[in-house]
């Protein structure tokens, strides 16, 4: 096992890796901007090193800065955590030319994930089913109005480079195919630098559900079930839970068995999640993969008992997972809530500043995964998350009740946040249903 790892990263997730860190025994390095040099994640490493001026591009996206500061420290390798350097297969790469091992996948599968159309054609060829849409690119406005004309309007045109919604539009009819995809493109490439675009037929009012899957180095791959997170605003998630309302045990058994050949043919390692829209016919298709931990981890370390991040650890380590398929239960329901330092009277614009008050909820079942505490500053330079507040319940009524119970135990002053939301849709009598799509939250909050 490694003596000692560096995170490169900020926040709840970096204290989150340090603390599976701590309990297998490996020492901690965390690596800090200018504007995160009091910042709970430095605090809570073994040691810290500096790493360039709060941009983000200069520092926790600095590629040089960070390999320096895990020289300099001595660390045998390098946890991502999400975002930043997460899915940046030329990271992946540089970090073994120095030496050191990324904790996580192999840099070919994020590169075979990261581009889109290819992963599309991949998983197709997998037998994993995929939305009818374009074989890889877009190759000319013709060969675009002939799938379009096939798989019916509306279409979405994509961009291959995008992922997580960004470079996404949608096109009504044939009259507006060939200045979507222009526009696209063009979009593409100035925010990607790769104007590829592709075409999917846009389903209506479809679920989120994704699998958290688990691989090694020795060919074992174990899946542990579904979250759904169905409830984001302009592509932001705002809650997920695990499992998910829409669920049979078949549809279950199928998207399980999809996840784990996706993840069979990049020769996937480490955590990963293979991320599928459900249609209300029970028909379901791979969107993307997101070859990182994820933010709403927790939901499934709660209803599977699995240490997600450890089993990262392990893995890059060499080591085989700890659990075998026929481990793996789901046991209850789990929720999570973002809270963000947002504004909700504002469109929720993010409210940076200082927290000058801040009490987290706790007793049985709750748990909070903070980036926050008092006297922290909100900072304008990075994501807005405060906290993830995590309940667990025997069923999805009692992870409810008990969410609701949490949030208004939550006191957070000096900045606006997201709890007044989350209490409003706990008591939301459709979200209560289980009654959700991914287009629910903007029907329900004005602003949203
Ligand atoms: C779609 C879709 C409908 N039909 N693809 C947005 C994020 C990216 N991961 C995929 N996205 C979508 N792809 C087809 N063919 C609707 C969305 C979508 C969405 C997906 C998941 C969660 C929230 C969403 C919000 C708007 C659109």
């Amino acid at each position: 096992m490694f003596k000692k790892i560096l995170v490169a990263n900020r926040g709840e997730i970096a204290i989150r890796v340090m603390r599976a860190a701590k309990e297998l025994g490996i020492q901690t390095v965390a690596v800090y901007s200018d504007a995160d040099k009091d910042a709970p994640h430095v605090q809570y490493a073994d040691e810290a090193f500096p790493i360039g001026p709060a941009q983000s591009s200069l520092s926790y996206l600095h590629i040089p800065n960070i390999i320096n500061a895990a020289i300099h420290t001595g660390a045998e390798a390098i946890h991502p955590g999400y975002g930043f350097l997460s899915e940046n297969d030329h990271f992946a790469r540089v970090c073994e030319t120095w030496g050191l091992v990324f904790i996580g996948p192999p840099a070919d599968a994020i590169q075979k994930m990261g581009i889109k159309a290819d992963a599309r054609q991949l998983m197709k060829a997998a037998g994993v089913p995929v939305v009818p849409g374009t074989e890889g690119t877009v190759a000319d406005v013709d060969e675009a109005r002939r799938v379009a004309d096939q798989i019916g309007y509306p279409v979405l045109v994509k961009a291959s480079f995008g992922g997580g919604g960004r470079g996404i539009r949608i096109v009504e009819d044939g009259d507006g195919l060939a200045e979507a995809l222009e526009r696209a493109s063009r979009e593409a490439k100035s925010a990607f630098g790769q104007g590829d675009v592709y075409l999917e037929k846009y389903l209506i009012n479809p679920r989120h559900i994704e699998i958290q899957v688990l691989a090694d180095k020795h060919g074992n791959v174990v899946t542990l079930g579904e979250r759904e997170s169905s409830l984001q605003r302009r592509r932001q998630k705002v809650l997920e839970e695990a499992p998910s309302a829409a669920m049979t045990p078949e549809i279950r058994e199928q998207m399980s068995e999809a996840a784990r050949r996706a993840a069979q043919a990049v020769h996937y390692e480490s955590a990963g999640t293979l991320e599928f829209l459900l249609d209300q016919s029970g028909n379901f298709y791979f969107m993307e993969m997101n070859t990182r931990v994820q933010v709403e981890h927790p939901c499934t370390e709660l209803v599977t008992g699995v240490d997600i991040v450890k089993e990262q650890i392990r893995v890059a380590a060499g080591l085989p997972l700890s659990i075998t398929q026929d481990d793996i239960a789901m046991r209850g329901w789990s929720i999570e809530c973002r809270i963000n330092a947002e504004d909700p009277d504002v469109q929720f614009r993010p409210s940076p500043g200082a927290v000058t008050e801040w009490r987290e909820p706790g007793g049985p079942w709750v748990r909070v995964d903070a980036a926050a505490q008092e006297g922290y500053t909100v900072q304008p330079y990075y994501d807005s998350l405060l906290a993830k507040l995590v309940t667990w319940g025997r069923d999805r009524e009692e992870a409810i009740q008990r969410m609701s119970r949490a949030l208004s135990e939550f006191k957070v002053e000096g900045v606006k946040t997201t709890i007044g939301m989350h209490q409003q849709l706990m008591q939301d009598e459709a979200f209560q249903r289980g009654d959700i799509h991914i287009n629910f939250l903007a029907e329900r909050f004005k602003g949203a």
